[in-house]
């Protein structure tokens, strides 16, 4: 039986299943456990996103002078390795959304303004979510160049780790790399290759998802370099490096609490998704799928 999925983009307002162990009001570790000022904002931005519905206005949030000075240590903490570390497409982005797109240290960027510029970058939309989203409702979403994005900030006392994604996530690592069409249809189709798919067979396309995405490296001039920021620890001489092969990265065990000791470097950006490709059409589906961008629905053939 073929798994429920979404067929147009307004089923996305199901696809919201949380996984909470991380979050603050249940994991122990987390820095903001013990913090009831905290948790009753995170349950305030979170209520934001439980009310959304496809097709709303993105909600603003107004963040305060600490949620800022937050961001603040982590943009410029970021913003001073980028350069030497992550990939040009990555800095090419981030060089858009701080002309263009009010990225900076001393405002976190609203959520409405970022997915208008995406929008006409390279047709993606965020979505807002209340925290960190199940593998498969994630990569639904991508399939219908959706990002569903956290709106809230991680806690005031550990600006450099958040157990679980958080707007400097979403907003430094991820939104960057999905001003640039190649990535976004990388994105897109790693998305469509999980509609409909098994849970085995999701539990391989999140992982690829960490291991292209989340910490991907690829050669660039010769050079490793990161698709973004968890780059610093997987470009010092510690980890392992092999070559990006999807059959074999797919059941790679991963680390999302600790540091990666394994990582794989794509030659291009074109080699990975080709070979993501080819990957993807290896996956059994009782019907093949097409995305028609008029309707923003999926035809089931
Ligand atoms: N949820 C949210 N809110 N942000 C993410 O970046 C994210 C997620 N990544 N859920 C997903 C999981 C990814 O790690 C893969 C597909 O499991
Ligand atoms: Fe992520």
């Amino acid at each position: 039986k073929v798994p429920w999925f979404p067929r147009k983009i307004s089923d996305l307002d199901k696809c919201n299943h949380l996984i909470t162990k991380y979050d603050p009001d249940l994991d122990q570790d987390h820095p903001g456990f013990s913090d009831l000022e905290y948790r009753k904002r995170r349950a305030q931005i979170s209520e934001l996103a439980f009310n959304y519905k496809h097709g709303d206005p993105l909600p603003c949030v107004e963040y305060t002078a600490e949620e800022i000075t937050t961001w603040r240590e982590v943009f410029k903490t970021l913003t001073d390795i980028y350069p030497t570390h992550a990939c040009r497409q990555f800095l090419e982005g981030l060089q858009q959304l701080e002309k263009e797109c009010g990225y900076g240290a001393d405002k976190i960027p609203q959520l409405r303004e970022v997915s208008a510029f995406l929008k006409e970058k390279t047709g993606f939309e965020l979505r807002p979510v209340a925290g960190l989203l199940s593998a498969r409702d994630f990569l639904a979403s991508l399939a219908f160049r959706v990002f569903q994005c956290t709106q809230y900030i991680r806690h005031s006392s550990a600006p450099m780790h958040s157990p679980e994604p958080d707007c400097c996530h979403e907003l430094l690592g991820h939104i960057p790399m999905l001003t640039d069409k190649e990535f976004a249809q990388f994105s897109q189709e790693i998305g469509l290759a999980s509609l409909g798919a098994s849970d085995e067979d999701i539990e391989k396309l999140s992982t690829l998802y960490w291991f292209t995405v989340e910490f991907g490296l690829c050669k660039q001039n010769g050079v490793v370099k990161g698709l973004w920021c968890r780059t610093l620890y997987s470009l010092s001489n510690e980890p392992e490096y092999k070559p990006f092969s999807p059959a074999e990265t797919a059941v790679q065990p991963y680390q999302d609490q600790t540091y990666q000791p394994v990582y794989f470097v794509s030659q291009s950006f074109e080699d990975a998704k080709n070979k993501m490709r080819q990957y993807s059409s290896t996956i059994q589906k009782p019907f093949t799928l097409r995305y028609d961008p008029y309707t923003c629905s999926m035809e089931v053939l």
